[in-house]
């Protein structure tokens, strides 16, 4: 079936399947806050399970999990390291800043990971003109790097580097579940090495709302009162944690289907003469450098939008395209003989 509009901005856009819809009506609930929900329990366990860790976290967005975390890792005053492109610099409007009051110490992440070596180099030492450093956070898969997944080699290296300098690290997983199916590599072993990780249930897993704050129980625990104090405590919740339960349970075999579009939408491209890279590309997010076309990435946007195929300008010649649940096969053929027709 072709869709009218061919939504490629975000893997966000997904909407709840019937059977979530048919989850959410028949949930069983209580107030959460006072621990007294089952639904949420059990996608906080699942979830848990899933990851290896002791415990999990309904939170509402992925950026409320990661504030979360990093509230309850660090103390204001102190330095996380994380990457120059990495979501929770680019996106989560300072928080880390403004509500943790941490200093940033940001490196180079634009292949998709920051350079052990420099992440070493970066960790301060003891000087009464130094902030501690006190937590290093990476991105898996990387968004703006172009959905780059990391193995788990890379992230127990990092990992190793962190906790030898009393570091703890957080993992922004927004997207891990699309690194663990191109990777092929279990979730559990995938995360095995760091002390947080935050999931998002409501991107390619088709879920209407929420994230999930997994780690250790002592950790969850004081995330949980963190996660209170920016208001993020909820009532009847087991309504949006419902659907929740089923992308861990259903969605997540069907991702490949995903990143098999946008494996054809790459290669599509390239076999057009466009300049692009497909082997770069592993998961469901495809970057498209717009300068060849002599336009900017919301000059093509434009365009795009008047063939009712949506697409993100992230920079000025960076434009993103993210395939999901509701992208076709044929919406992507659709779009590729719009590249021929229009833009070529
Ligand atoms: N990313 C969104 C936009 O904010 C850019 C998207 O469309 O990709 N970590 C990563 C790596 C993310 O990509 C996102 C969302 C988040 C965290 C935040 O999740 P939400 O939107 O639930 O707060």
């Amino acid at each position: 079936m072709v869709s009218d509009v061919i939504d490629l901005r975000s893997d966000t856009v997904t909407k709840p399947t019937d059977e979530m819809r048919e989850a959410m009506q028949e949930a069983k609930v209580g107030d959460d806050v006072l621990g007294e929900d089952p639904t949420v329990k059990e996608l906080e366990e699942l979830a848990a399970n899933k990851m290896d860790k002791e415990a999990g976290l309904f939170v509402t967005s992925g950026t409320q999990g990661n504030i979360t975390s990093l509230l309850t890792h660090t103390e204001p005053g102190e330095e996380i390291i994380f990457g120059r492109d990495c979501h929770i610099y680019r996106y989560e409007v300072g928080g880390y800043a403004s509500l943790a009051g941490l200093s940033s110490r940001t490196l180079d992440d634009s292949k998709g990971f920051m350079n052990p070596s420099e992440i070493e180099e970066a960790v301060r030492e003891e000087n009464i003109h130094h902030p501690e450093t006190s937590l290093l956070c990476i991105e898996n898969t990387h968004n703006v790097a172009g959905g780059i997944p990391v193995d788990s080699h890379y992230t127990k290296e990092v990992s190793d580097i962190a906790h030898d300098n009393d570091m703890k690290v957080h993992l922004d997983g927004a997207r891990i579940f699309n690194a663990s199916e191109a990777l092929d590599e279990d979730i559990a072993e995938l995360v095995g090495p760091v002390d947080s990780v935050q999931f998002c249930l409501s991107k390619g897993l088709s879920a209407p709302v929420g994230s999930m704050l997994v780690g250790s129980e002592e950790f969850i625990k004081r995330a949980r009162k963190n996660r209170k104090r920016l208001g993020g405590g909820m009532r009847q919740a087991g309504v949006i944690a419902a659907p929740g339960i089923i992308s861990l349970e259903k969605m997540v075999r069907r991702l490949k289907e995903d990143h098999k579009n946008a494996r054809i939408l790459t290669d599509g491209l390239k076999e057009m003469g466009i300049d692009i890279e497909p082997n770069k590309y592993k998961t469901n997010i495809v970057m498209l450098d717009t300068s060849q076309f002599e336009k900017t990435a919301e000059e093509l946007r434009v365009i795009l939008e008047e063939k009712s195929i949506l697409t993100l300008a992230l920079g000025k010649n960076l434009m993103r395209f993210v395939t999901h649940r509701e992208i076709s096969r044929e919406d992507i053929e659709r779009t590729l003989n719009v590249f021929e027709e229009e833009i070529l």
